[in-house]
């Protein structure tokens, strides 16, 4: 049953046991089992769990770490599946971890819902000024800047961000997207941009904002 291998696949990711969830997730694709289901239901899952347990004192940093390099191997199992099953690129979506802060887990989980919803996304990094964010906007020229803060003190990074993204005339044929713990709705409307929860609210948004939904 596939709830019982999700529930395996959880586990294992809080356990931080790479090889056991490589394996899990190789008998959940043989099983036919959808990729979306593995990544929500077994492997976020998991690392939600994670979430709840640091927030309580029960695990620590490098546990974390562990857990999430687990969740990593399992979710490079399923990349190319999940990014098949989205249809032609939807539009294109650069994303970054703003000056000063380098979580990148949140980010790359949002890239990679986003990716298997069909769009085509570049990552450019994390702890990057908004002189270099600007640049690569100019460059890559993409239809959504996704931007990711985990720190309190370097969510104020995204305002600036979004105001050189003016001053520069480059929202005109832009759209912001916010996120990360400190973030919220009214931090996203105050500077000038579109939050979202999590990785799956993301896709919503995100297709909201290209007028695909
Ligand atoms: C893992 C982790 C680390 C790792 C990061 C590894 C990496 N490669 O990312 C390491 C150990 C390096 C680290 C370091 C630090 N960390 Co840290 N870290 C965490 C931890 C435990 C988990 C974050 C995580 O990956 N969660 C799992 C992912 C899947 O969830 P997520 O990141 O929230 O992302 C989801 C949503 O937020 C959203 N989202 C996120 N970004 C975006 C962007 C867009 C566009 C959208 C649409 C959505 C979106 O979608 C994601 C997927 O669903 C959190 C605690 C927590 N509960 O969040 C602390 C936490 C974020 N860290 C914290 C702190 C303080 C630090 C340090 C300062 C610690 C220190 N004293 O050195 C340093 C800072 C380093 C730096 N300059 O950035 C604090 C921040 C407090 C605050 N309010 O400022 C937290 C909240 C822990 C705590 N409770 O104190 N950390």
């Amino acid at each position: 049953m596939k709830e019982k291998l999700f529930e395996q696949i959880a586990e294992a990711v809080i356990d931080g046991a790479t090889s056991q969830v490589v394996s899990l997730v190789n008998e959940a694709v043989s099983k036919e089992i959808p990729v979306g289901e593995i990544l929500n239901d077994a492997l976020i899952a998991g690392m939600n769990e994670v979430g709840a347990l640091f927030k309580d004192g029960e695990m620590f940093v490098p546990e974390v770490l562990v857990s999430a390099k687990a969740l990593q191997a399992g979710i490079d199992i399923i990349r190319p599946a999940l990014v098949e099953a989205g249809v032609k690129a939807a539009g294109r979506i650069v994303t970054v971890t703003v000056e000063g802060d380098l979580h990148d887990i949140g980010i790359k989980l949002v890239g990679m819902m986003l990716e298997g919803a069909g769009f085509e996304v570049i990552n450019i990094g994390v702890d990057k000024p908004a002189k270099e964010i600007i640049e690569k906007v100019k460059e890559l020229k993409p239809n959504i800047l996704g931007m990711s803060a985990m720190l309190t003190t370097t969510m104020a990074n995204m305002k600036d961000v979004v105001e050189m993204l003016k001053e520069e005339g480059l929202l005109e044929d832009m759209k912001v997207m916010i996120g990360g713990a400190p973030t919220s709705p009214m931090y996203a409307e105050k500077i000038g941009g579109h939050y979202s929860a999590d990785a799956s609210e993301a896709v919503i948004i995100a297709k909201q904002l290209l007028g695909m939904a």
